[in-house]
């Protein structure tokens, strides 16, 4: 009797051992690095805030936001490796410079690591796809028209860009280049670059002020920039003589939009960013889908993105804001 006690005894402990390895199996989470250009940018908080709803959507998701204190390539190495250490899951990133990224995202791949780009891509050889916020060809029409609206006599305008090695910044800027064909009134005189810091692109854009008199408008093509200008030409007294314009969030616009400062901006959903960058992550990662030329790739409540023959994908169009509907945005992002 004691003996048959015994044995039950040790079979339940068996099933107990199982059911609870199991459940320490199934309840290790999944985790997604999202990696951005730098901590403290207001629009990856947001692009943040959309991971973390798709995390909870998904469920057993752990998201590790990330990023160096600047906007350079070696603080984003040195984040990666220690990642990699960590055996994420995977990693989804917006890079700082798209070839200085390569050596270090290749050792995490080798090493069963899920890599995306978004945002700022990286080169192809570093990632398995890249997420655009939106089309290419869309932004830099984008940008120039929203100057160019305000400008009925052409004129001087400059760009204040982010960093000199972003790739989202320069394949915006080079698309709106070519767009100025159709503007033959409007010359670009300058660019220049502040790094997505307020206080650099602060002293940039006052220096643009100072170095062209006749400036009409300030294309800064990144949410940094453009607020930074924004806040330059009001204290340089200069609202209604140089406009502000290009990509920015409405909660950090909206008071520029009331001075007058900038009269319209752009921009896509940054919290729509993150969540679908998350899903993406997570569908590769779980090999619910691969990342190759013609895929169609889930992204949860955003539909599909399809990838083109360099696996790029685009997320949305941007949308324009101004007075009469920054303020509802605002609230949001
Ligand atoms: C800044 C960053 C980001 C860019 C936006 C528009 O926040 O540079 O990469 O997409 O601006």
């Amino acid at each position: 009797m004691s003996i048959f006690k015994k044995a039950l005894t040790t079979a339940a402990v068996a099933t107990a051992l199982a059911t609870s390895t199991a459940t320490i199996a199934q309840a290790a989470p999944m985790r997604i690095a999202v990696v951005v250009k730098a901590l403290g940018i207001g629009f990856f908080d947001a692009v943040h805030k959309g991971a973390e709803e798709a995390a909870q959507k998904l469920g057993n998701v752990k998201i590790i936001y990330t990023g160096p204190t600047n906007t350079t390539a070696e603080g984003q190495i040195q984040v990666i490796n220690s990642l990699i250490a960590q055996h994420v899951d995977a990693i989804a990133i917006s890079a700082n410079d798209q070839d200085a990224l390569v050596p270090v995202l290749k050792k995490a791949m080798s090493r069963g690591i899920t890599v995306i780009s978004f945002d700022s891509g990286v080169a192809k050889a570093g990632r398995e796809m890249q997420l655009d916020d939106s089309s290419t060809p869309l932004i830099g029409k984008t940008l120039i028209k929203l100057a160019a609206d305000h400008m009925p006599n052409g004129g001087e305008v400059a760009v204040l860009s982010a960093s000199a090695t972003a790739t989202n910044q320069n394949a915006w800027i080079a698309a709106m280049k070519g767009d100025m064909k159709d503007y033959p009134k409007i010359k670009l005189v300058s660019v220049v670059y502040g790094d997505d810091l307020s206080d650099k692109s602060y002293r940039e854009a006052q220096g643009l002020i100072k170095k062209y008199p006749d400036l009409k408008a300030i294309i800064a093509p990144t949410t940094v920039g453009i607020a930074a200008a924004a806040q330059a030409v009001e204290d340089d007294h200069l609202t209604g003589k140089v406009n502000v314009t290009g990509l920015g969030l409405p909660s950090q616009m909206a008071g520029h939009v009331k001075s007058g400062a900038s009269k319209s901006f752009a921009l896509w959903n940054p919290i729509d960013l993150g969540y679908a960058a998350t899903m993406i992550s997570y569908n590769l990662a779980t090999h619910k889908a691969k990342a190759e030329p013609g895929a169609k790739i889930g992204m949860g409540r955003m539909g599909t993105v399809t990838l083109d023959k360099n696996n790029i994908g685009v997320m949305s169009d941007p949308f324009t804001f101004n007075a009469s509907n920054v303020d509802k945005y605002a609230k949001m992002f």
